[in-house]
């Protein structure tokens, strides 16, 4: 029925039960649950931590666990961290789409997520042991800025966060370091919005944390093309050097994975797949990636990080959007140590 399938090979696999949440199995009233962060807890449960919009139109963040990661979730009875623009103001307008990571080193899950400020959307920063109480650290990135997720260790001396500001020239995906996870710098771009008819022109983003693997860290990231009849959400794949994360060496040139099922193609906004989180499987191979619906949903496509790569392999480039690439003297522009 989709011509595209008779030829494009398919890299993910949309789950039979798929939505697996909507509001409907919400314990309160909301309007919609969406895009979704995701970990897998010691225990075997995993945990989603959902973006939940009520009918004000503001966002916040409710977890719900189950065992299988599929079904029998349970949804906290009230909402697990709330915007607190009291002493938060950058969160007014809400708090959304977070990246969940577990940092070894400090024992603790780092979850960024959108402050909706009065000036636009940011990043900010906070922490947790148990997804019941939190640590705000506030905004890391000012607007407008969004898709955000820390790298699970230090990159030498530093931590290493992706994001994604909007500046004149387009919006396109950095990366940022800081000593201390409250002051960043040495800010590059390392992944630029393709022009034109791309798939991916002029805008693209984070979407779930860069996946660690051997071959280096891979991204899931979200192209946003404009068409007459509005915007159209879909996903492509990156690789970054594992030591040096601005470092591209390989980008797809199609995208792998968009909206075709109706509760991707039909709902609050029309034509929009958005992963803010996965899970790994036991295998330490198959990809759960969780994905809002039309902002309205939250679906469960699975893939192999394996077939991933080897795609990569087959169909990426080296491609040269990012400053490192395009700076000739690669050694002068270690921006960490300057
Ligand atoms: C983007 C994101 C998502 C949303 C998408 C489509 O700006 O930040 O929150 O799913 O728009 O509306």
């Amino acid at each position: 029925m989709i011509a595209s399938h008779h030829h494009y090979e398919i890299l993910f696999h949309r789950h039979p039960r798929n939505p697996i949440l909507t509001a409907a199995d919400w314990p309160y009233p909301v309007n919609s649950v969406f895009n979704a962060g995701a970990i897998r807890l010691p225990d075997g449960t995993t945990l989603l931590l959902c973006r939940v919009e009520d009918r004000r139109g503001h966002s916040h963040l409710c977890a719900a666990r189950s065992a299988n990661g599929i079904d029998g979730w349970q949804i906290d009875p009230q909402p697990t961290l709330l915007p607190d623009p009291t002493n938060y103001p950058e969160e007014v307008w809400g708090i959304e789409d977070p990246r969940i990571t577990f940092v070894p080193e400090l024992k603790k899950y780092a979850i960024t997520y959108t402050s909706f400020s009065r000036s636009g959307p940011g990043v900010s920063l906070a922490l947790t042991e148990d997804f019941r109480s939190f640590e705000r650290l506030g905004v890391v990135m000012p607007p407008d800025d969004k898709d955000a997720a820390l790298l699970p260790h230090r990159i030498g001396d530093y931590w290493a966060l992706i994001h994604r500001p909007v500046t004149g020239a387009g919006a396109h995906i950095w990366i940022s370091y800081s000593a201390d996870l409250r002051h960043w710098g040495s800010q590059q771009l390392i992944l630029e919005a393709r022009r034109g008819a791309w798939w991916d022109a002029n805008k693209i983003g984070l979407s779930p944390p860069p996946i660690e693997t051997a071959a280096g860290w891979l991204m899931i990231y979200h192209g946003v093309r404009q068409t007459a009849a509005g915007s159209l959400y879909r996903l492509g794949l990156a690789l970054f050097d594992l030591r040096t994360p601005e470092h591209c060496l390989r980008r797809g040139e199609s995208w792998v994975f968009g909206p075709e099922a109706p509760y991707e193609r039909e709902g609050d906004v029309a034509n929009v797949v958005f992963p803010c989180g996965y899970t790994i499987g036991p295998d330490d191979d198959t990809l759960n990636l969780y994905y809002g619906g039309a902002d309205t949903c939250i679906a469960l496509a699975t893939g192999s990080i394996r077939v991933l790569l080897d795609w990569l392999n087959r169909h990426g480039q080296p491609d040269r959007s990012g400053w490192r690439e395009q700076n000739e003297t690669h050694g002068r522009r270690d921006l960490r140590v300057a």
